[in-house]
């Protein structure tokens, strides 16, 4: 169990939040010398740049743009004499890749993981009735210890520069909003909720720790509002009569209140939105609600002009305006766990969500999706001395993400890799201890998965045994037979599904990735490559090969949007593989998803 709540902030009578996004102090380290100097007390030549955001594309020089290395942020901040008879945190939505936070100059906690909450208890170290200070120490080098996997180079003058084993730009600060929190002495650390259907019944089984002995109440209300059930005690069932269940594209979300009560008085609530429904693999199905549900959507990234990736409550809304638009159902959070609120507006709008943990990048090579096109062998990143200390910092995120996410009902399964090395048996001795963690943490048993690439071949691929389904990235079309030579990429690609079919495997194939480079408002009759007519084209041919298999049960496409990357000679400002552009306007594909989404149901 984690030592802290990743809860997500609320107000109410017992807990008050204070937001800090806005401007804050920042000043990059590059001779990691701000601990010798007593940075820790305040940064003595600082810049101003906005949280949440990342710093890169504020800048107009190279160097700061691609800065890699130490880098520290700051902010002074009141905080109240009546917030003293309370615990009081900080709450990080993300502190990418890792940072160490001082309060008042006293250091509180480290964390690493650049994609899930970061809290500290800063209780003691706060002037309650007077100005506090927090500093933050972040670091962005890649390496193969931690996720997601990279390398970083360092220059002869000391320069670093990021290496990503990725296809994403490494963007990196404080990308999530920053909160102050007080919270009672005795509070409500975390809950869960699992869910059994009983003809038009539901049963909601919880469970709930807090940090005293004190007697714990559970509330559920409709969305009217009105009470449907009540227990007393830190785990129960809750018996909801003529339930609403969570659909796809239709949702709806009950309140569950949950309370502390000492001598009769509550002295701490939490409430939050969720969500009455099943989901689970029935032979070559996905069920949801016992119905079978085909996915339909993108792999996405957290990715914008100017903030990078940081939290944008307007990209969120355009999003899911263009996913509803589309006929979509269901995204990838590739390649890392999002901001929370994507995950709340989903339960919302009743999207369906696979959630990725940042194991990505596990194999050496800068340009990994040209190695893994081509069929390259790069079995040596699982047989180093390292490998032990990446497993445990993936079981860790493992461990984070879904403590975070495992009462939303838009999240339907955890992808617990991105295209790693699969054919060897210390692949699979590395993957079996990472599902079985997994497994160990999701009390409502979702479907595991992870995403293969194409050395994961039917006859070579040691790990897809441990998937529920199985998450395919195909690129016939692309990286494999592209432009001229489509109709090949058309056999070999039947070639390869008539091999998983033979199989006889008897679960659900998803396609979690497919797609081709296309620059928007490039036309080329007929199609050349990277023209939007090729882009359509392609698909065309990849839904001729989806629709032939009935164990095909879902497709997102890659991407959802055009996003930025690491600069070279295989990718012109970012990866444009978009089915959208950056800015969120409609590439010909759109239309085409759109009308084939409509009448898939
Ligand atoms: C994508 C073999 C494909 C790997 N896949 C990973 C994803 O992050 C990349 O952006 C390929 C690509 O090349 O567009």
């Amino acid at each position: 169990m984690l030592d802290y709540s990743e809860l997500y902030p609320i107000n109410n009578e017992y807990r008050i939040t204070q937001n800090l996004d806005g401007m804050w102090y920042m000043q990059f380290d590059q001779e990691s010398k701000g601990i010798d100097d007593g940075w820790t007390n305040g940064l003595p030549n600082p810049i101003s740049i906005p949280v949440p955001a990342s710093f890169a594309d504020f800048f107009t020089d190279h160097y700061s743009r691609d800065y890699c290395g130490d880098f520290w942020y700051e902010k002074d901040f009141f905080i109240s004499k009546d917030w003293k008879e309370k615990e009081t945190w900080i709450r990080f939505g993300s502190i990418t890749h890792r940072g160490t936070v001082y309060c008042n100059g006293i250091e509180i906690t480290s964390h690493e993981g650049g994609f899930l909450p970061v809290l500290a208890n800063i209780t003691d170290a706060t002037k309650y009735g007077e100005m506090n200070k927090i500093v933050v120490k972040i670091n962005n080098e890649l390496n193969e210890t931690s996720l997601p996997c990279g390398a970083t180079k360092v220059f002869d003058n000391g320069r670093k520069l990021a290496k990503p084993y990725f296809d994403f730009f490494n963007y990196s600060g404080l990308q999530r909003s920053v909160w102050l929190l007080s919270i009672p002495r005795e509070n409500i650390k975390d809950y869960s909720v699992d869910y059994a259907l009983n003809g038009k019944d539901a049963e909601v089984k919880y469970e709930v720790i807090t940090t005293g002995k004190n007697k714990v109440k559970v509330k559920l209300f409709d969305a009217d509002k009105k009470i449907v059930a009540e227990q007393i005690g830190v785990q129960g069932v809750l018996q909801v009569k003529d339930a609403h269940l969570w659909q796809v594209r239709n949702s709806y979300l009950y309140n569950i209140v949950i309370q502390i009560i000492e001598n009769e008085q509550i002295i701490d609530e939490y409430t939050e939105k969720i969500g009455i429904r099943t989901i689970r693999i029935d032979g070559t199905k996905i069920l949801l609600n016992e119905q079978p549900v085909y996915l339909k959507g993108f792999g996405k990234h957290e990715d914008f002009s100017i903030f990078g990736r940081g939290f944008n409550w307007s990209i969120v809304k355009r999003d899911f305006e263009c996913l509803k638009w589309s006929n979509a159902n269901c995204f990838r959070t590739s390649h890392y766990p999002y901001a929370e609120e994507w995950y709340q507006f989903a339960d919302e709008e009743g999207f369906l969500i696979i959630n990725e943990v940042a194991a990505v990048g596990m194999m050496r090579s800068t340009r990994n999706f040209v190695a893994a096109g081509e069929g390259g062998n790069y079995t040596y990143f699982f047989e180093t001395p390292t490998v032990e200390q990446l497993k445990l910092s993936h079981v860790r995120d493992v461990q984070e993400m879904i403590t975070r996410d495992k009462n939303h009902p838009s999240v339907i399964s955890w992808s617990l890799f991105n295209e790693p090395e699969t054919i060897t048996d210390h692949a699979y001795k590395y993957f079996k201890d990472i599902f079985e963690a997994a497994r160990s943490f999701d009390p409502q048993n979702r479907p595991m998965t992870g995403a293969f690439e194409k050395n994961s071949k039917p006859e070579l691929c040691k790990c897809y045994p441990l998937c529920d389904f199985i998450c395919l990235n195909r690129y016939y079309g692309w990286y494999i037979s592209g432009g001229p030579e489509i109709e090949e990429a058309e056999i070999l690609f039947r070639d390869e599904m008539n091999r998983w079919e033979k199989k006889n495997l008897n679960i659900p194939f998803v396609f979690t990735e497919f797609g081709t480079d296309t620059m928007a408002g490039m036309h080329k009759l007929p199609s050349i490559m990277w023209s939007e007519e090729y882009q359509v084209e392609y698909l065309k041919m990849n839904f001729k090969v989806f629709d032939s298999y009935d164990f095909i049960q879902g497709e997102l496409a890659w991407n959802f949007a055009d996003f930025q990357t690491t600069e070279g000679i295989m990718r012109v400002d970012g990866n444009h593989k978009g089915v959208f552009t950056r800015d969120r306007q409609p590439k010909a594909a759109a239309v085409v998803f759109k009308h084939r989404w409509e009448k898939i149901l």
